[in-house]
């Protein structure tokens, strides 16, 4: 079993890669990696992080994979470093997925109705091409209402219908962190089209990365073998715990979630 994480390095700030390689190997499960950026910090909220864009290096290490033969069970794509990395990641998608693996994408692209430094409409546009050859997408709430292109924020009340809209780009559409009177919650529509709903107790504040730890836990329970309403539960759990936590343990929140500490409960879920 392989999976393949495409996504940046933020350096400091626990995101992206430095949250799904601990993840993934915790769940016992090969983490093997293309990285997309690299960054001092991720780019929400220090200030004056590096980046330096890897978009010219990735063609030279597909094709020494290609070299190798190698295919993978499970392909996830984050964070991108540019527009241009929208179509190398359709092309690793056709190269390097072996048949009958998945194609799970969260479109990274922004937070809190904004989208993030360096994105724009013509990405947004672009990670729709994205979106329509996967076979889950886990956008957050400002990501879904960007792709189906819906008023921000969103509530229980009215996910439906941006599911719908967000359905035409893939049929297994998974929003995460929708705020309402329920608490904070994950709509996701199943294979007839029905909307189910899986909510937790709302905590104030603003957790970075943890959208990564939903999405890397929610791909490491799918491939270890549970079913998509199993993933979200035990990723929602997982999560929500981490942030329970983090209130308490993580004093300046941009650093990320303390996600370690909660591995151990995660694992004893997952293999219950
Ligand atoms: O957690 C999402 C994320 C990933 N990668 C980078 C980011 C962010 C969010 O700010 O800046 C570089």
């Amino acid at each position: 079993m392989r999976v393949l994480a495409i996504n940046d390095i933020s350096c400091v700030g626990k995101c992206s890669l430095t949250v799904t390689l601990p993840v993934l190997s915790a769940c016992g499960i090969e983490c093997n990696v293309l990285p997309t950026a690299l960054l001092s910090t991720h780019t929400g909220g220090f200030q004056g992080y590096t980046f330096r864009d890897l978009t010219d290096e990735i063609p030279k290490i597909l094709e020494h994979w290609k070299s190798l033969g190698l295919k993978f069970d499970y392909i996830c794509s984050g964070y991108l470093g540019s527009i241009e990395q929208i179509d190398t990641v359709l092309a690793v998608k056709r190269e390097f997925l072996a048949p009958g693996g998945k194609f799970i994408v969260d479109p990274v692209m922004g937070d809190a109705g904004k989208l993030y430094a360096g994105f724009t409409s013509t990405f947004v546009e672009k990670m729709r091409t994205l979106c329509k050859a996967a076979d889950f997408i886990l956008p957050n709430v400002t990501e879904a209402c960007f792709l189906a292109d819906v008023p921000y924020p969103l509530s229980v009340a009215n996910a439906n219908a941006a599911l719908q809209k967000l359905a035409a780009l893939c049929p297994r559409p998974i929003i995460t962190g929708i705020m309402d009177e329920n608490g904070v919650s994950v709509c996701y529509t199943d294979e007839n089209g029905d909307m189910h709903t899986y909510s937790h107790k709302h905590i104030d504040g603003f957790f970075h990365g943890a959208g990564d730890v939903f999405t890397s836990a929610f791909v490491g329970a799918i491939a270890v073998g549970k079913d998509e309403t199993t993933a979200i539960k035990l990723a929602s759990d997982f999560a929500a715990d981490s942030i329970l936590r983090s209130v308490k343990e993580v004093p300046d929140k941009r650093y990320g979630l303390n996600f370690e500490a909660e591995i151990f409960s995660f694992l004893k879920n997952l293999n219950a």
